[in-house]
């Protein structure tokens, strides 16, 4: 009989990181264990977690591809040596900006530690970011803005127990964090759930039967909406003066700001009836409210802006930093929220620093061994940073994510992947990204590490390992030293996670993010470590005051142009999302028989009226197309959509790739890509054959197909965007959504009040 090991750890997947105890005596198995976010529940993929580790697709050996195309297994010598010579070779020929890094919000602290001082230390290279741009960049620049602080929920999420009421917008937590919904169980019992989604998703539904109200407004006027709510908050007089005075600033050119957003224009800006817009304003002013925004407010060319008007209603109605009400955004991944305090961020150090700041250059070096000076400057976000592959960038390494799936406009992305010199993928499956690569190294998951996460309510987690990792599979932290000795690096690279975090405590000591109190030790006693956390945790950071040097909040102004009207020539609105049983850019449930099982394939989701209009039936094959591409889907027939919007989940590949149909269009704040709106045209597609699930059968790596690099070459670079000013991270000759946008707090649209609050550049980080 083989010996039982367990371990206390948490779930790979999403940011609420539920509680789970694994054990493994033979096989592994997953139960929920009781935890304040979670009270033992997990959904279909924590449950079926365990079951990856063992898959027979795992990657037990580095690959490498040969002269004849093919991926074939090789030694860790030989691909860390090839590794390190891909970098040397490139920082030689080309300098060190030709060297890039892209990370991803479900590596560990420690992991998104160690990379951003692998990114600036052993290759000296400016050009890192992260999938983290994809997901919560436009929320984190509205926070910091705000608040001088990006932490998703400044509040325990049992806060939300006792909620009257709570707007939750562009969220579809019922699929995406299925035991969040117990959180919700008081304001719906209030009859207060308020649910904010173009389509009729599995949370909206929640509003049904007397628990709230669902508001299906037209895809992407979410700030439209928020302003309009503004304006009737504060002409109905509900706003909290007493607040507003004491604790804000910047209430004159906000009040300003929304005059022009009258119930009537807001209603048929959004599609929302006067009497809602009225109701839900007076509801939240009515005591115990909270207002919580998901992607599908975020993910917009004006997501900084439509966050920052939710942040503005919030705070006109004396909600944040209150007993009892609040606001918050619902980070995604597993490690989003530590994933961008510790420096994968373009403009970073750790303790969510910014790279920019002399005094921070020097408190990181120093910890760092390293001379200040010698630190790169700040980078450039992630779609910028992919728009330069095959041309300024020659390397790239991957180190969780599946760009080739979920980044914008993959069809061109897939080119110049093609096109660079060396791509480098650290993964523990064959991903789409890791196809392309040509060397793959392969990683261990999430119950075979130690480490910590810091989930969506700021707090840091302990990641506990309950068995070995299969012969084969190396630890991230090993592979980082191991090819910073090979490039003789500055610094100490510990492949202890205890040891790493120590490190990155002090680095972030004094930032805003301060995990100077914690160590491992100190966490497995249980502790509840919300950060800041120096001599203790602050679960409430605002309580007192907020994080700016004058302990105010800010009030940004910023306005909307109502959006064009959809129906266009027949074009309708694509919109994006998720499903309860695939996760992200779907490499690892794709490989879960019993989530693969359940859903299968992307479909299109379309209303009849359009659907009859368009010749489409239930079930029958549609094509989706742009200029950019076309995916092949089948058609679900459904009230629960508007006529003017289609959806497709972004789970799948190839033909059925949502991202073949993005732009790569950017938010001039955050540098957030336009995921959640897209126009395309459908049309029923007959001649296509049936798509069939995604089959993925062991990686017989001899036979892998190659990809034949010089086909790749001559890769369009920089990344195609609307014309419009150059925000604070965005590199010269990349433009972005918008008008001119001289101070730095562009919205969509064209200029804006700057109130006399508003920040500089330099205070914002993105
Ligand atoms: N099952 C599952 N769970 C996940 C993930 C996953 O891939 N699968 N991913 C994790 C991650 S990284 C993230 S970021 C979170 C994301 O979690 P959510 O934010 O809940 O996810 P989405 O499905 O992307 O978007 C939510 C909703 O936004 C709506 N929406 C689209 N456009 C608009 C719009 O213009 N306005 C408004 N108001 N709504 C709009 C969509 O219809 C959708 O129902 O989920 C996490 N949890
Ligand atoms: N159209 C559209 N596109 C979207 C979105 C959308 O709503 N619509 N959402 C966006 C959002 S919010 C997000 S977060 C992104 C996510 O999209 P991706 O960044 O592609 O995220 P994942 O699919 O989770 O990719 C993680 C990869 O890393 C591997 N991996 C997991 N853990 C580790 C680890 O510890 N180390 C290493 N080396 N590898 C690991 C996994 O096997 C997987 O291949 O997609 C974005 N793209
Ligand atoms: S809700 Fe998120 S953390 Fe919880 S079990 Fe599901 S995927 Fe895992
Ligand atoms: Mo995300």
């Amino acid at each position: 009989m083989t010996a039982m090991s367990s371990a206390d750890t948490h779930c790979p997947y999403c940011a609420l990181q539920c509680a789970m105890t694994v054990t493994h005596q033979g096989e592994t198995t997953v139960t929920g264990r009781d935890f304040p976010t979670n009270r033992g529940g997990l959904c279909a993929k924590g449950w079926t977690s365990a079951e990856l580790l063992a898959s027979p697709h795992r990657l037990r050996m580095p690959l490498m591809r040969r002269s004849d195309g093919t991926l074939a297994e090789t030694t860790w010598d030989e691909a860390l040596d090839a590794v390190a010579a891909a970098f040397r070779d490139t920082k030689a020929a080309h300098g060190p900006d030709a060297n890039a890094i892209f990370g991803g919000g479900g590596l560990t602290n420690e992991k998104a530690y160690q990379l951003g001082k692998f990114a600036r230390v052993a290759l000296g290279t400016s050009r890192i970011d992260y999938n983290g741009r994809f997901c919560m960049s436009s929320a984190a620049a509205a926070s910091n803005r705000a608040f001088g602080m990006d932490r998703g929920l400044p509040f325990p999420v049992t806060d939300l127990d006792d909620a009257q009421t709570i707007l939750l917008l562009g969220s579809n937590v019922a699929a995406t964090m299925p035991p969040f919904l117990a959180h919700l169980a008081g304001a719906r019992a209030a009859g207060g759930l308020i649910v904010v989604d173009p389509r009729r998703s599995a949370t909206a539904r929640l509003t049904e039967d007397g628990a709230g109200t669902h508001l299906q407004a037209a895809p992407g006027t979410d700030l439209p909406l928020l302003l309009g709510l503004t304006h009737i908050v504060i002409a109905e007089g509900l706003a909290d003066r007493a607040y507003i005075d004491e604790r804000t600033s910047g209430f004159e050119s906000l009040r300003r700001s929304v005059a022009q957003w009258w119930p009537e224009r807001t209603s048929s800006t959004t599609g929302i009836p006067v009497a809602q817009l009225r109701e839900t304003a007076r509801r939240l002013a009515a005591g115990g409210a909270y207002i919580l925004t998901g992607r599908g407010v975020e993910q917009h060319v004006d997501g900084t802006a439509t966050a920052t008007a939710a942040i503005n209603l919030a705070l006109v109605l004396g909600l944040v930093g209150r007993d009892g009400s609040g606001y918050g955004t619902l980070t995604g991944q597993g490690n989003g929220q530590g994933g961008r305090e510790h420096g994968q961020k373009a403009d970073q150090l750790p303790g969510y620093r910014s790279i920019r700041d002399p005094e921070a250059r020097r408190h990181v070096a120093g910890v760092w061994g390293v001379d200040p000076d010698e630190l790169p400057d700040a980078g450039i976000p992630a779609t910028a940073l992919l728009g330069e592959l095959g041309g300024p960038v020659k390397t790239l390494l991957v180190a969780g994510s599946n760009v080739v799936v979920s980044a914008p406009d993959v069809d061109a992305l897939r080119q110049r992947l093609q096109s660079l010199d060396t791509l480098i993928v650290c993964d523990f499956f064959l991903s789409e990204t890791a196809e392309l690569a040509d060397i793959v190294l392969p990683v261990l998951q999430w119950a075979e590490e130690e480490g910590t996460m810091t989930s969506l309510e700021g707090r840091v987690i302990r990641r506990r390992q309950a068995l070995a990792g299969p012969d084969g599979a190396r630890s991230e932290l090993w592979i980082m030293a191991e090819i910073a000795r090979r490039l003789g690096a500055a610094s100490t690279w510990s492949t202890v996670p205890a040891e790493v975090f120590d490190e990155l405590a002090r680095a972030s000591e004094g930032g805003v993010a301060d995990y100077s109190g914690l160590s491992h030790a100190l966490l497995d006693t249980g502790v509840e470590a919300y950060w800041p956390y120096r001599a203790e945790g602050t679960p409430r950071p605002f309580t007192q005051r907020f994080a700016h040097a004058d302990g105010r909040a800010r009030l940004v102004a910023v306005d909307a142009t109502p959006p064009t009207p959809t129906d266009r020539g027949g074009e309708l609105t694509l919109v994006t999302g998720r499903y309860l049983q695939q996760y992200q850019s779907g490499t690892q449930t794709r490989r879960v028989a019993e989530l693969n099982g359940a859903r299968p394939e992307a479909r299109l989701e379309i209303h009849p009226a359009t659907a009859s209009r368009l010749g489409i039936r239930e079930d029958a094959l549609v094509a989706v197309s742009n200029e950019r591409g076309t995916v092949r889907a089948r058609a679900t027939v459904t009230t629960d959509i508007r006529h003017d919007t289609v959806f497709l989940p972004f789970h799948y590949a190839g033909d059925e790739c949502a991202n073949r149909l993005t732009e790569a269009l950017v938010d001039p704040t955050s540098a957030m890509p336009e995921f959640k709106r897209t126009r395309v045209r459908v049309t029923p597609d007959a001649a296509v054959p049936a798509v069939a699930a995604v089959e993925h059968g062991p990686v017989v790596v001899s036979e892998h197909p190659g990809v034949d690099r010089a086909a790749g070459g001559g890769a369009a670079s920089g990344v195609s965007v609307a014309g419009g000013h150059v925000g604070p991270d965005v590199p010269a000759g990349v433009s972005v959504a918008g008008g001119p946008a001289p101070t730095g707090v562009s919205v969509a649209g064209g200029p804006i009040e700057r109130g006399a609050s508003t920040p500089t550049e330099e205070e914002i980080h993105v």
